[in-house]
């Protein structure tokens, strides 16, 4: 009797089989997914910009201590991003999004290429590099151009500060709500490009889990939840993403 050729399949198939019957997606993703886009992640700096810590630029303390030098912080940032354009697993995730019932995309990134790819439900749960807001009254602005003078000023005389979140800083009102219903309702979570170290964004990795959905994790290292999801795919997300539609 011929013995029954088991098909061999890799957890790759299994997670792209999950992700083709899924009803309801949800997505969490970080610095990794914009790497291939050009922008270097927060690890590969090793967290320094010019020597100075990224705790120590990204937080409200720093501002207050030296406004000009998180100004200079940022707006390198913003003219690295301003060059940068979305990638292959950027476009991937606006397929999927194409395809399923409910999707919703929930980023830590802060550069605007989901919704530049063309993402539609895209949840920013660190805020936005492009919008800059005043630190007294409630002016606010999307601003792409490079900024001559640093820190820019408003009009009512008080500092602008780019409207992002910093460490210690809540996040934007309902948003980690929305990220956690979406979370709770998913058939499948993508985890994709993440060291799954900055809460409460990295909380929804175990939330997933403990729901029942199926979790696949894309990164080419191996973070804190490797152990835990279903499907832990080593690799870059411009590749892997596409491979699983
Ligand atoms: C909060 C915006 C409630 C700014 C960011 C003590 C006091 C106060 C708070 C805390 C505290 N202790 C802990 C906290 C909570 C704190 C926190 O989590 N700290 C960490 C460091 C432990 N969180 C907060 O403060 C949050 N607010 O909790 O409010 C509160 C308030 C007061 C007191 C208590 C609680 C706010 C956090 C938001 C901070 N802002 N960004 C800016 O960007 O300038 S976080 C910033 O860093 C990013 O947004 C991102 O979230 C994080 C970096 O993470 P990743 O995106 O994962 O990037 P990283 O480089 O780390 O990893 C990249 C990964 O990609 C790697 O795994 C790599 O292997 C992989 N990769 C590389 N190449 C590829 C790839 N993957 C795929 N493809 C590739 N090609
Ligand atoms: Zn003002």
């Amino acid at each position: 009797m011929r013995a029954r050729v088991l098909k061999v399949s890799n957890a790759f198939d299994h997670a792209r089989a999950a992700l083709r019957k899924a009803r309801s997606v949800a997505v969490l993703t970080g610095a990794g997914v914009s790497a291939e886009s050009g922008i270097p992640t927060f690890r590969s700096t090793g967290g320094y910009w010019r020597n100075f810590r990224f705790e120590d630029l990204a937080t409200p303390e720093g501002f207050a201590r030296d406004p000009k030098l998180v100004w200079e912080f940022y707006e390198a940032r913003r003219r690295d991003m301003s060059l940068a354009k979305p990638n292959a697993g950027h476009q991937a995730l606006v397929e999927i999004e194409r395809r399923v019932e409910t999707f919703t995309l929930i980023t830590q990134n802060i550069d605007g290429l989901h919704t530049l790819a063309g993402s539609k439900n895209v949840i920013c749960l660190h805020g936005d590099i492009w919008k800059i807001r005043c630190i007294r009254c409630s002016y606010s602005r999307t601003d792409r151009e490079p900024l001559a003078d640093l820190p820019p000023y408003c009009k009512c005389g008080a500092m602008l500060r780019p409207a992002v979140v910093w460490f210690g800083e809540q996040l934007p009102e309902g948003a980690i709500e929305a990220a956690t219903r979406a979370v709770l309702a998913a058939d499948v979570f993508i985890v994709a490009g993440t060291s799954a170290q900055v809460y409460p964004a990295a909380g929804l990795i175990p939330l997933a889990v403990r729901q029942g959905a199926k979790v696949i994790e894309i990164n080419p290292e191996a973070t804190d939840f490797s152990e835990d999801v279903s499907w832990s795919l080593r690799g870059p997300s411009a590749e892997i993403l596409p491979s699983l539609l």
